[in-house]
């Protein structure tokens, strides 16, 4: 391709997601509760109910159409709590917030919890797991029919890490994912449900993570077949950290990496994400609307199709990122 024509290559369309769930013809922020002490960017900041519940009413008033409310930590080396303190740390915030009237997302790994959250008024799942950890989730979610986000990891994040060893980091994970979608349906869960997520930082090293980025449509198609919309949880990471070292040459620290977190949605909205999970809401949500405007200035006024961001109706009632547009390419 030569550079004048790089240059010309516009964003993808914002695919549609799940039922059951907004469709703003752009991508969403789904903003991050974590009711955990030691989670890796705001671990004990939210610990308890009321803090956690004002910062959940906070993003939400800062533009987040989801909040994804969870009780346990994944950062690389952490231990499992049980489900009876996971359910008591999340229980009461989400029965407060989806009370308020926000689109919350339950954050769990556990069928236990999922129940509990969904019977409160929770209306997505997402499961870092990918089906892995509870093989009654996926029957619970088969059940209650809700949106899923199921996404890459490679087992329990204690030693994950270890696992961040491929040989086509894009392929690998693509695969797996799609195994994992394959055990999901066979659980009874409807394809048009599904939301996966790459696991950016779930057993993965930066340049796996970068590699992912840049191939989002590959992670969206599984390998082939209709697209599914693509979750994208870079916020705060520390790949983002090693790329901005400070002059000592250490990496940057959580807290200073939330510009560097704008761009990843900005790009990744770009690039056709369904939504990006994010710790600092209101500037996420001006990166994606910036995105959503690019996108829209890229389709010459009248050639946009009914519905325009929508996935064509080749996608089975899924969104995704789509490999080719020539309909948004104009
Ligand atoms: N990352 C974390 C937790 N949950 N869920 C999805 N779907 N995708 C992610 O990348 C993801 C997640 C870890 O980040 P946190 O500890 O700040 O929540």
């Amino acid at each position: 391709m030569t550079d004048e024509a790089r240059a010309t290559v516009p964003p993808r369309a914002h695919p549609a997601g799940p039922p059951g769930l907004p469709d703003l013809g752009r991508c969403l922020v789904m903003g991050v509760v974590n009711v955990t002490p030691d989670s890796f960017s705001d671990g004990g900041a939210w610990l308890e109910t009321d803090a956690a519940v004002s910062h959940g009413l906070r993003l939400a008033a800062e533009g987040a159409d989801i909040v994804d409310v969870g009780g346990e930590s994944t950062r690389p080396g952490a231990q499992r709590v049980d489900a009876d303190e996971e359910l008591r740390r999340v229980a009461p915030v989400i029965a407060e917030l989806a009370g308020a009237g926000l689109t919350v997302s339950v954050d769990t790994t556990r069928a236990a919890v999922a129940e509990f959250a969904l019977g409160a008024g929770a209306r997505m799942v997402n499961d870092v797991s990918g089906g892995l950890a509870d093989p009654r989730l996926p029957r619970l979610v088969a059940g209650a029919g809700v949106p899923y986000a199921i996404m890459h990891s490679r087992g329990p994040s204690h030693d994950m890490q270890q696992r961040a060893v491929y040989d086509d980091v894009v392929r690998e994970v693509r695969d797996e994912l799609r195994q994992r979608v394959d055990a999901v349906t066979a659980a009874g869960v409807d394809p048009a449900a599904i939301i996966v997520d790459p696991g950016i930082g779930f057993a993965k090293l930066p340049r796996h993570n970068w590699a992912i980025l840049a191939r989002l449509a590959e992670i969206s198609c599984l390998g082939g077949g209709s697209p599914f919309p693509v979750l994208i949880g870079a916020s705060r990471k520390s790949f983002l950290g090693k790329l901005l070292p400070g002059a000592d040459g250490a990496p940057r620290p959580a807290a200073g990496r939330d510009e560097a977190t704008v761009a990843v949605s900005a790009l990744a909205a770009a690039a056709g994400a369904w939504c990006v999970r994010v710790h600092a809401v209101a500037a996420n949500a001006d990166a994606v609307r910036v995105a959503a405007r690019w996108h829209e200035a890229c389709v010459p006024a009248g050639t946009a199709p009914a519905g325009e961001g929508r996935p064509a109706p080749d996608t089975a009632g899924r969104g995704g990122v789509r490999r080719d547009q020539p309909d948004a390419a104009g």
